[in-house]
C-alpha cells in the first residue's frame, strides 16, 4: 500500500514542501466521506511520513471538509463487522492524534458526523467562514463511532456534545469558534494560508517539545493531580536536557533567538 513513505491511494493527495506535508482527502464528488478505503489509506499514511517531515495540514478537496461517514456503506454490515468497523475508524484517528507529528486541519462547509470526529483527532483546527459543524447521527438512527463521544466533549463539553446528537444543532463558524471547536477563524480561501504559518511554526520546534505536547499533555489532563504533576517532571526533565533545548536556549541568551511577541 505504501512507497516510499507515501500512499498510494486516489482518495488521498499528498504534497511535501520541506518539513510540511499537505495531505488532502480527495473524494469532493461526494463531499469527502469517508468509507472504508479512504479510513485505510488515512491510517497507512499517518503511520508512513517521509523522514524529513515535522509538521501535516490536513484538509479536504472542494467545497466541503467531510461530510462523515460514507451512508451508502452504512446498510451493508451486521454488528461484529459494524463494531470492527468502529475500532478501524479509532485506529486511524488514533494514528493521527497520537502519531509522530502535529497536525493542523483546515476546516470549510460540512464538518459533519465522522468528519467533525476527523477533524477533533488534529491538534490544531483553522475554520473558514464557510465552516459548519453537526453531529446528525441521531437523525440517521446510529451513533458516534469515530472516537466523536471521547475527543468532542473534551473540545466543547458534554452538554454542547449531546444536544447536537439528540437536537441536530448546527453551530456555525463562528459559534464553532466560540465554543472550542475551532482555534482559528479566517475568511473564506484563506485557511491553507493560515495553517501553513501554523505549520511551519509547529515544524520549528525542538521535536521533543512536540512530542510532550502530543503525547503527555493530553494524558496528564486526564490523571489526577499528583500523578499529573510527577509525569510533568518526567517530561520536563527529558526535554529540558535534549541537546536541542539547551542549544536554542544558548541562542536566546546571546541574543540570536526571537523573543516573544504578539506578532
Ligand atoms: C454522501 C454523503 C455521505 C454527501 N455519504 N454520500 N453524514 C451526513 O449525514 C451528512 C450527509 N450529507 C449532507 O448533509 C450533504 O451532502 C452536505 C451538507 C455534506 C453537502 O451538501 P451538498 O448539497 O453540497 O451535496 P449533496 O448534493 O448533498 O451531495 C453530493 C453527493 O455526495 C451526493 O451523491 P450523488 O451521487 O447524488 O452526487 C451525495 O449522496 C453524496 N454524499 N454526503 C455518502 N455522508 C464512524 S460513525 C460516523 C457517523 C457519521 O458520520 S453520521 C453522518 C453522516
Amino acid at each position: 500500500m505504501t512507497r516510499g513513505g507515501t500512499v498510494n491511494s486516489d482518495l488521498l493527495t499528498l504534497d511535501v514542501q520541506g518539513a510540511v506535508a499537505h495531505l488532502r482527502l480527495n473524494r469532493p464528488d461526494k463531499r469527502n466521506a469517508l468509507n472504508d478505503p479512504l479510513i485505510a489509506a488515512l491510517h497507512a499514511q499517518f503511520i508512513n511520513w517521509p523522514e524529513g517531515v515535522r509538521a501535516v495540514v490536513l484538509s479536504g478537496e472542494g467545497a466541503h471538509f467531510c461530510a462523515g461517514l460514507d451512508l451508502s456503506e452504512l446498510t451493508e454490515r451486521d454488528m461484529t463487522q459494524a463494531v470492527m468497523h468502529s475500532r478501524s475508524w479509532h485506529a486511524a484517528f488514533e494514528q493521527i492524534q497520537f502519531g509522530r507529528v502535529p497536525v493542523v486541519a483546515v476546516l470549510q462547509g460540512a464538518v459533519v458526523g465522522g468528519g467533525l470526529e476527523l477533524a477533533a483527532s488534529a491538534h490544531i483546527r483553522v475554520a473558514e467562514a464557510s465552516a459548519f459543524y453537526g453531529l446528525p447521527e441521531g437523525q440517521r438512527g446510529i451513533f458516534v463511532g469515530g472516537g466523536g463521544s471521547v475527543r468532542i466533549p473534551r473540545l466543547i463539553g458534554m452538554a454542547r456534545t449531546a444536544d447536537m446528537m439528540l437536537t441536530g444543532r448546527v453551530f456555525d463558524a463562528e459559534e464553532g469558534m466560540r465554543v472550542g471547536l475551532s482555534q482559528y477563524l479566517v475568511e473564506d480561501g484563506r485557511g491553507l494560508d493560515k495553517a501553513f504559518a501554523l505549520a511551519e511554526k509547529i515544524a520549528g520546534n525542538a521535536p521533543l517539545s512536540n512530542f510532550a505536547v502530543m503525547h503527555a499533555l493530553p494524558r496528564i489532563v486526564e490523571m489526577g493531580q499528583a500523578e499529573g504533576l510527577f509525569t510533568e517532571s518526567l517530561m520536563a526533565s527529558m526535554a529540558s536536557t535534549d541537546p536541542q533545548a539547551k542549544a536554542r536556549m544558548n541562542a536566546f541568551l546571546q541574543g540570536k533567538a526571537n523573543k516573544v511577541s504578539k506578532a
